[in-house]
């Protein structure tokens, strides 16, 4: 008796279709992960502090020390990044608070990038 290993084939086994025809499987692409987005919002002279304050914890989901903390890095840099999401998420936020922004009368901005 042969006490040699079963001889892998040398080329790999195509399926079978069940049909007589032998179909070959091409492999699939390699599969990124999405790209994401980040949301930042700008500095100005005229928004009220507590308006962007507020914007960050409803919008944004951050807490009021959190906000607080974004709010004065804002202030204080000129720019922060409040989140990072899908690009349909990210745009959407942007989206919604500049409404917000332009329906209380600020002029505060917010932008989204490539992060
Ligand atoms: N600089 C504004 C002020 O002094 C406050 C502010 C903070 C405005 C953050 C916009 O994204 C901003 N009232």
């Amino acid at each position: 008796m042969s006490s040699q290993k079963p001889k892998l084939p040398a080329q790999p086994v195509k399926p079978d279709d069940g049909q007589g025809a032998v179909v070959a499987e091409r492999q699939d692409a390699r599969v990124e992960p999405p790209r994401t987005y980040q949301v930042v919002m700008l500095n100005d002279d005229y928004t009220p502090m507590e308006f962007v304050v507020m914007v960050l914890q409803q919008y944004f989901h951050h807490d009021a020390d959190m906000a607080t903390h974004l709010m004065l890095k804002i202030h204080h840099d000129g720019r922060a990044v409040c989140g990072v999401y899908t690009k349909d998420v990210a745009a959407t936020k942007v989206e919604m608070v500049l409404a917000a922004a332009r329906r209380a009368g600020h002029p505060l901005q917010c932008i989204m990038e490539v992060a």
